[in-house]
């Protein structure tokens, strides 16, 4: 009587380790998380199926910034410290690897009351578009002090317009043509011939 009683919890026992076991393969097809939680500071225990990098990107999306993942192998611990160098980590790389395996269970340390906020993609890099500060623009050039601007157009013949008489020849540019000749009474009085056509402007020809 009481041996049967036992044998029916050992059955409900039996299955309900299977019911678990079967749970655990539907989520490891899931999720790389095979078994555990990842806590947000402090010790978690985890099967992982995966890299150690992932399990710490995978880790900070759940506010954990992963310290260090700790394993046994013969009864020892070895330890896995993220971010180290190389060196540090040879051991445990050479004794168990960084791709962990789902049928080992190891230890995960999350840094304590350093809980970082959890990323919507864990995955994010720093934006290829940022780019450094470019050069700042050179400020504009001052003028010298000493340098004097241009003087504003001249008005002032270059020849007395009732002096000798003059031809187009005698002036450089056609704007100088042009004062003297209105200086001379032009358009209405063309004393020295620089409108020959009549239409008021001196000496077309010259530049
Ligand atoms: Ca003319």
């Amino acid at each position: 009587m009481g041996q049967r009683r036992l044998a029916g919890l050992g059955a409900i026992a039996i299955g309900a380790v299977l019911a678990m076991a079967v749970g655990l393969a539907a989520q490891a097809q899931e999720s790389p998380l095979v078994m555990g939680v990842i806590p947000t500071e402090g010790l978690g225990l985890v099967a992982w199926e995966g890299t150690i990098d992932d399990l710490a990107i995978e880790a900070a999306g759940d506010g954990c910034r992963l310290e260090s993942v700790w394993a046994t192998v013969g009864g020892q611990f070895i330890g896995y410290t993220v971010g180290a160098p190389d060196f540090v980590n040879a051991n445990f790389e050479s004794r168990i690897g960084t791709t962990l395996r789902a049928s080992r269970t190891v230890l995960l340390v999350c840094a304590e009351g350093e809980r970082v906020a959890p990323a919507p993609t864990a995955t994010a890099t720093p934006s290829p578009t940022s780019q450094p500060p470019g050069p700042t623009p050179t400020a504009s050039p001052t003028r010298s002090p000493g340098a004097t601007p241009a003087p504003p157009f001249s008005t002032t013949p270059l020849y007395d317009p009732f002096g000798p008489d003059l031809s187009c020849s005698d002036f450089p540019t056609q704007a100088d043509a042009q004062i003297l000749f209105e200086a001379a009474g032009g358009p209405g009085v063309d004393r020295h011939g620089l409108d020959p056509d009549g239409d008021g402007i001196a000496c077309e020809e010259l530049p």
